[in-house]
């Protein structure tokens, strides 16, 4: 009587939980099961995360597509060429400012250790010849070939740029 005047929260938890009410012991057993699978399910070996195409005002058929690529292997992947069929070229780039230039380079291939980030004003996904104008808020294909892995399609979204 006086432990339960004294603790009076704690005495009523274990009371309830335990005693009165055994299914709700069996649902918190079940959800720590259910986040200890979830918690050791395998991750992908490439995660593709924010993938996103720059909505260009109307009459311009070239534009860009950005994202992060992360590599879950343990060791490098490279990235060696990116394809899709709604518009005529695409190609990696980097954006660079040479002598107060801004210029773009092609890049041949990526050597992805953890990261790579294709971001506005650095690397980005050129795309030229696009064959009907993008639709904000649509997604569209681009195929990523990696060297010795099934290429992966990725679907990405049409947004302004911030
Ligand atoms: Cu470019």
């Amino acid at each position: 009587m006086s432990l339960s005047v004294q603790y009076p929260y704690h005495f009523n938890i274990s009371n309830e939980s335990l005693i009165m009410n055994p299914l709700k012991t069996l649902t918190v057993f079940l959800l720590i099961a259910v986040s200890f699978l979830a918690s050791c399910a395998p991750k992908p070996d490439i995660e593709i995360e924010d993938p996103w195409l720059r909505l260009m005002p109307e009459g311009v058929s070239s534009t860009a597509g950005f994202m992060s690529i992360k590599n879950n292997t343990g060791a490098p992947i490279v990235l060696e060429d990116v394809s899709l069929d709604w518009a005529n070229h695409a190609m990696m780039h980097e954006s660079k400012v040479v002598d107060g230039m801004a210029k773009m380079e092609h890049l041949d291939e990526l050597v992805i250790d953890n990261e790579l980030v294709f971001q506005p004003g650095a690397k980005h996904i050129m795309i030229m010849g696009v064959k009907e104008p993008l639709v904000e808020g649509k997604s569209y294909n681009i195929r990523l070939h990696f060297k010795d892995r099934e290429p992966i399609e990725v679907a990405f979204k049409v947004r302004q740029a911030k």
